[in-house]
């Protein structure tokens, strides 16, 4: 099956899983549910729950079981987005094509909508069948933790309002995107290959070496394409990282340079899954995705 085609079931397998697990709009307390519901379905790329699924390629995982754990961090990364656009932090009013949460809905109601998007992913990954044993299923909710905690994603987003205004080196760049996004992306590629047949470790470890080199390889990507597409194509407001000062890749190696970047990381990507063979042939096709996209 064609790559498009194949992540076009995948995103829809997607949207419906997310529309059968968030409490429906009918019920009580109406309105936040129906913002959970705006913020969650129908938008975004679905780049988390598509890796889980290309990991289970390799891990023979039931499809079932990855469309839970890939829900459980699709709707953490789409709390993360609401709170990103919050007006506290970076006070947003386009997101996926829509009005951000707290313009359709109120701030307050977008501050519970993360709250609550947070709370069910965990939800989800504690009752529902996602691996071979109670023990796996702990350790996915404790990579989940650890990875969206203030050691992962939320100390990376901390780190990233420090940094307004500030000269970042490469290094410090580098930290503050391997929490802020790239620990999301790490998990995402982790959950997939636990809802499967277990992996030894040396395999694991290099599934864990991708998932760390692809998290940079989105960001590099997402920098490039901040700086040179345009608000429509993106479905975001574009040239904010510019406009807010923001250090970045393209700002602190200037555009060809993070072009250099992107294509030695995406180089280290393709190699560090090269031993897997066929059985990666997904994973191979969704990192050439992430760097060549043009949303
Ligand atoms: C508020 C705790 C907290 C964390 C926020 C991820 C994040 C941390 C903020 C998002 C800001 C941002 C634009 C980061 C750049 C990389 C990124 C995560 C882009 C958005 O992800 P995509 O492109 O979005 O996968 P879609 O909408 O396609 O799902």
């Amino acid at each position: 099956m064609d790559f498009s085609v194949w992540m076009g079931t995948i995103q829809e397998r997607s949207e419906n899983t997310l529309d059968r697990l968030l409490p429906a709009a009918h019920i009580a307390p109406q309105r936040l549910h129906q913002a959970m519901r705006y913020a969650a379905l129908r938008g975004g790329k679905r780049v988390r729950p598509i890796l889980c699924h290309a990991v289970g390629e390799i891990c023979a995982a039931d499809p079932g079981r990855l469309d839970v754990a890939a829900a459980a961090v699709e709707l953490i990364h789409i709390y993360s987005l609401v709170h990103d656009d919050l007006p506290s932090m970076d006070n947003d009013v386009l997101r996926r094509g829509k009005p951000t949460c707290h313009v359709e809905f109120d701030e307050a109601t977008a501050l519970l909508v993360g709250d609550a998007l947070q709370s069910l992913a965990f939800q989800l990954l504690a009752e529902q069948e996602t691996g071979e044993n109670a023990a796996r299923q702990l350790a996915m909710i404790s990579l989940l933790a650890h990875s969206s905690g203030s050691r992962g994603m939320a100390g990376g987003q901390a780190i990233d309002l420090a940094a307004v205004g500030q000269t970042l080196s490469l290094e410090e760049l580098e930290l503050m995107h391997i929490r802020k996004t790239g620990a999301l992306i790490r998990a995402a590629v982790l959950l997939g290959a636990y809802c499967g047949k277990p992996l030894t470790a040396p395999e694991m470890a290099r599934l864990d070496h991708f998932g760390k080199v692809l998290g940079l390889l989105f960001q590099v990507a997402d920098d490039i394409l901040d700086s040179e597409s345009t608000t429509a194509t993106l479905g975001k407001t574009a040239g904010k990282d510019a406009a807010q000062n923001k250090p970045t890749y393209v700002s602190l190696l200037g555009v060809v340079r993070a072009r250099e970047k992107a294509a030695e990381l995406r180089a280290a990507t393709h190699e560090s899954i090269a031993p897997f063979g066929e059985a990666a042939l997904r994973l191979h096709q969704l990192t050439d995705f992430i760097c060549d996209r043009s949303f």
